[in-house]
């Protein structure tokens, strides 16, 4: 989902790359390079092949609304501690001053639709939910790969320079999509799109190539509100506007503090993302499920029990998520998003998780811990609460020992 630490993938031009066998030879198109409309045409190709659901092209100036929109969401503080999004927002926000030579950006989107109601994990109170992207493969690793493959066409056929990009500092990925008519950002913010829903995984191609742009997508949203009313942590303080401060997929996967008392209630079982305002979108029931290979999900990540979850260290936690988007979290937060779901569990039975972690090194561990056995066994937190209090310099984690923290949501 959010990936900054990763950089852009430059395939040079054709003519620069050792193996060509064309040279530098001017400006006459030479034997096998196309013209705009039919490299337009062998990149299409080139992606269906590599598994895209959709594939179409931006100009480079046609986000002009996007420089506003982005200060505007980081003046309001809506990126929350994710700082890196402050950097270099005038290249973000406009391919052409990222990269002067760009002419088209190619705009990729790959189907991760899954089977069933992604949903119904939530009513499983002692399991974990994790999010559906991220029940499989890391798509950063699956995608870059395949845009590259795709870009090659580019460099090969047209004698273009290509950057890639998933994820990528920086480029407005979801705009730019809208801009090529890929979908459109439906009011919680995602790209949707009218034959795959909410479930696309989005890349970018920019290009020295002069390719033709296709027609935005316009907004079939209407009057439905679906998205905004369900999020469990009341995100949106508009349509079209996210507070990432209040959002569950930032608070349980960028966020690397403690979880406000405030949101825990309304975490739930969500213990790594969260699909509610995807989930819910009306345009999903023309999605058809993803058959990407390389994507396929994990069953065995559906709906893992908290106090197998809570009983991972470090070394588990890396076995048991290697290669997938959970092990960026680190196991530290991943096991606080745990206890958090073990709290909100009402199962007593999951209190020893809980108690168990009382001695973690890690203060964000401690912290939920405390938090959990109030939620689960608050005589038995009260009976500990004392000689805690006495051995804990942590300042949270004695707060938590102190006041047991009011949920100030409902549960989901
Ligand atoms: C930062 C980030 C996050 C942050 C912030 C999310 C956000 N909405 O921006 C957090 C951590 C919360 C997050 C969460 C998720 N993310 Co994320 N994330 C990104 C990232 C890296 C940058 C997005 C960005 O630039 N945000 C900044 C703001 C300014 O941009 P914006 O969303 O376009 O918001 C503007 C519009 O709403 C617009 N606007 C304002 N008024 C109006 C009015 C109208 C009519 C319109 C059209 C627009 C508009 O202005 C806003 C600013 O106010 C992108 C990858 C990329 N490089 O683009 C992935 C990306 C957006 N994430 C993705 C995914 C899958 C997710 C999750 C679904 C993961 C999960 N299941 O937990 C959730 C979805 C939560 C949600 N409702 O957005 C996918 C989305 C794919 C898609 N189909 O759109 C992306 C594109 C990654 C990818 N390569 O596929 N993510
Ligand atoms: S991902 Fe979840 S918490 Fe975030 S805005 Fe959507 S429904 Fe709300
Ligand atoms: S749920 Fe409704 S409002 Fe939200 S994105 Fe889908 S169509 Fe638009």
């Amino acid at each position: 989902m959010v990936c900054e630490d990763q950089v852009q993938t430059e395939l040079p031009a054709a003519a620069e790359r050792p193996d060509s066998r064309h040279g530098a030879l001017g400006p006459l198109r030479r034997p096998g390079l196309l013209s705009p409309d039919k490299l337009k045409a062998a990149i299409a190709t080139r992606a269906k092949a590599e598994g895209f659901s959709v594939m179409r092209v931006a100009s480079t100036d046609a986000i002009p609304e996007a420089p506003g929109r982005l200060a505007g969401w980081l003046e309001a503080g809506h990126h929350g501690d994710m700082t890196w999004l402050t950097e270099r927002t005038a290249e973000r926000a406009d391919p052409a001053t990222l990269w002067p030579a760009a002419r088209s950006v190619v705009m990729l989107g790959m189907s991760y639709a899954g089977e069933g109601d992604p949903l119904a994990v939530l009513q499983q109170r002692d399991r974990g939910a994790i999010s559906l992207y991220a029940r499989r493969r890391d798509y950063h690793d699956v995608i870059k790969g395949k845009l590259k493959s795709v870009a090659s066409v580019l460099a090969a056929r047209g004698e273009a320079e290509v950057k890639v990009f998933v994820d990528t500092a920086p480029v407005m990925e979801k705009p730019l999509a809208q801009a090529a008519g890929l979908g459109w950002q439906g009011k919680q913010t995602v790209l949707v799109s009218r034959r795959h829903g909410a479930w696309l995984f989005l890349g970018a191609i920019y290009t020295s190539a002069e390719l033709p742009p296709d027609a935005p997508e316009r907004d079939h949203c209407g009057s439905c509100t679906r998205c905004l009313d369900i999020c469990p942590t009341k995100a949106f303080p508009a349509p079209y506007q996210l507070d990432s401060r209040r959002c569950i997929a930032y608070l349980t996967i960028e966020h690397q503090g403690h979880i406000d008392a405030e949101f825990r209630a309304g975490i739930g079982n969500r213990v790594f993302g969260c699909d509610d305002c995807l989930a819910v979108c009306p345009w999903n029931k023309f999605a058809e499920a993803s058959h990407e290979a390389r994507l396929a999900l994990k069953s065995e990540l559906g709906a893992l029990p908290l106090a197998d979850l809570a009983a991972l260290d470090d070394a588990a936690f890396r076995m048991l998520f290697a290669g997938t988007p959970v092990k960026r979290t680190g196991r530290d937060r991943f096991i606080r998003n745990v206890l958090i779901a073990i709290g909100n569990s009402g199962d007593p039975a999951l209190a020893a998780s809980a108690e168990a972690l009382l001695d973690d090194p890690s203060p964000l561990v401690r912290a939920m811990a405390a938090w959990a056995l109030w939620q689960l066994a608050p005589d038995r937190a009260a009976n500990l609460a004392p000689a805690r209090l006495a051995q804990e310099t942590d300042p949270d984690v004695r707060a938590e020992w102190t006041q047991p923290s009011p949920n100030q949501l409902e549960p989901a």
